[in-house]
């Protein structure tokens, strides 16, 4: 009698993980998500190809650590996402790299990231 509610236990376990899961899954799909996933998932930032003064501005609903990098050349940056940091932030992309590299922000923060690199397109893409 003892063993039946640790084997129910287990199975409820199991069951919120499926759920959880499948719940991540969901966050994933930009349909429902205007600024593409959210909670550092893979797909929170995604520019495509920027042009010399194209702009990609960002929204970061979620705390958190989000790493990008550009998919055409070895270049990396890092936005921090905390309560308390300021609302904004800009990050100029000159020279194959992000300046800054890093910015921390606060939740709900709007980034902008300007390619201000001449001819060179680059991308903002999560890694
Ligand atoms: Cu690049």
């Amino acid at each position: 009698m003892l063993r039946q509610p640790a084997t129910l236990t287990a199975a409820l376990l199991i069951l919120v993980s499926v759920s959880l899961a499948a719940g991540c899954s969901k966050s994933d799909n930009k349909a429902t998500n205007p600024y593409g996933g959210g909670g550092g998932t893979p797909s929170e930032l995604n520019s495509g190809d920027l042009a010399n003064g194209a702009m990609f501005p960002h929204q970061f609903l979620n705390p958190g650590t989000f790493n990008y990098h550009c998919l055409h050349h070895d270049m990396h940056g890092t936005v921090v996402v905390m309560a308390g940091f300021p609302a904004t932030a800009a990050v100029s992309i000159t020279n194959n790299a992000y300046t800054p590299m890093r910015d921390t922000v606060g939740v709900g923060a709007n980034v902008t990231w300007t390619n201000n690199s001449g001819a060179v397109v680059h991308t903002v893409t999560s890694e």
